[in-house]
């Protein structure tokens, strides 16, 4: 319609709109500033949390398939692997010789009466960097998912776990036909941060505070009804761990985990040691990661309900497999 207007109404109209504006404010620029601001603290708010949630989700998938991995140890050799580590106040004999018998049970062609035989043969387990593991009795909470669900690496720079070999007779030797791996572990997320020979196995990525992962963390309950105790030193740890001890958070070589332990159901103690006596998933067993605050906490104790008493924030994030999500969800 404006076309059809004379050129001289157009201009007026033309010139009158422009001259109503000039231009922003400073006011207005400062609104616009400040808009631009919020809308960016909302996207990164949601960014990080989206970052969160895929890292939680990443975990808890693998978490998944370690229990499946798991539940299938159990069908094809009739228990679930033990966990020495909770032990570790507990005599040494007495720790090898459930060692043995489970050797015995998952491989009862391997006919050695003897510990230190197994030891010798399990001298094999050398990483690519030629080192050997101290000894077999100190797999801890994290070394054991590896051990027993990957065997034995091929011994070259890749770092792979190869299972253990087929031969009936000596399972813990090299080369060869390997029996079947029960998980496929990601060598790139082999670690061993306490050196001691023995892999852990890391969660993919790094903590939302920026330090490396801690390691998962398996504890059977068969193990903990014999030796109820939390652990405590092992060889290149810390010595003191105790319950009241601060939250165990990885950041380098010489700190350590060993301080994480199983969660109970209640309080209920043992009168003569203290430790709590209730295992939570009494049939079967933990596995635990420490969640992206890269920290386990210290209260080790499980609320199914609201009640959250010696619960701590560390604990708020952990992710395990008796759980679908953060345990801090379903605490609420
Ligand atoms: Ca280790
Ligand atoms: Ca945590």
């Amino acid at each position: 319609m404006v076309n059809t207007l004379p050129y001289t109404r157009r201009r007026l109209l033309t010139r009158n709109a422009g001259s109503a504006r000039v231009g922003f404010t400073l006011i207005e620029m400062l609104m616009v500033i400040v808009v631009i601001g919020i809308l960016a603290g909302l996207l990164l708010v949601a960014v990080n949390s989206g970052v969160r949630k895929a890292k939680e989700a990443q975990i808890t998938f693998e978490l998944n398939g370690l229990q499946t991995a798991m539940t299938s140890y159990k069908q094809e050799n009739g228990q679930f692997p033990p966990t020495l580590c909770l032990s570790s106040n507990e005599d040494k004999v007495n720790r090898q010789q459930r060692f043995m018998r489970h050797l015995r049970k998952r491989f009862p062609r391997y006919i050695v009466s003897d510990y230190l035989t197994v030891r010798n043969n399990a001298a094999a387990y050398k990483k690519a960097d030629g080192s050997s593991p101290l000894d077999i009795d100190q797999l801890d909470a994290a070394e054991a998912i590896v051990f027993w669900l990957g065997g034995f690496p091929d011994n070259t720079a890749q770092n792979k776990l190869q299972g253990f070999s087929a031969d009936p007779t000596n399972p813990l030797k090299l080369g060869g036909s390997r029996s079947e791996i029960l998980f496929e572990f990601d060598p790139t997320r082999l670690t061993d941060v306490d050196q001691d020979g023995w892999w852990e196995y890391v969660p993919d990525g790094t903590s939302s505070i920026g330090d490396q992962m801690p390691p998962y963390v398996y504890f059977d309950s068969a193990s903990y009804a014999l030796a109820p105790e939390y652990p405590s030193a092992s060889p290149g740890r810390q010595t003191a761990v105790g319950p009241n001890d601060a939250p165990f958070k990885l950041s380098g070589v010489g700190t350590e985990w060993g301080g994480v332990r199983p969660y109970a159901t209640d309080t209920t103690v043992d009168p003569m040691t203290s430790i709590p006596v209730h295992f939570h998933q009494p049939d079967t067993f933990q596995l635990i990661s420490a969640g992206l605050d890269a920290i386990y906490g210290t209260q080790q104790l499980w609320r199914e309900t609201s009640n959250r008493t010696g619960w701590t924030e560390f604990e708020e994030d952990n992710l395990t497999n008796f759980s679908e999500g953060r345990l801090g969800n379903l605490a609420d």
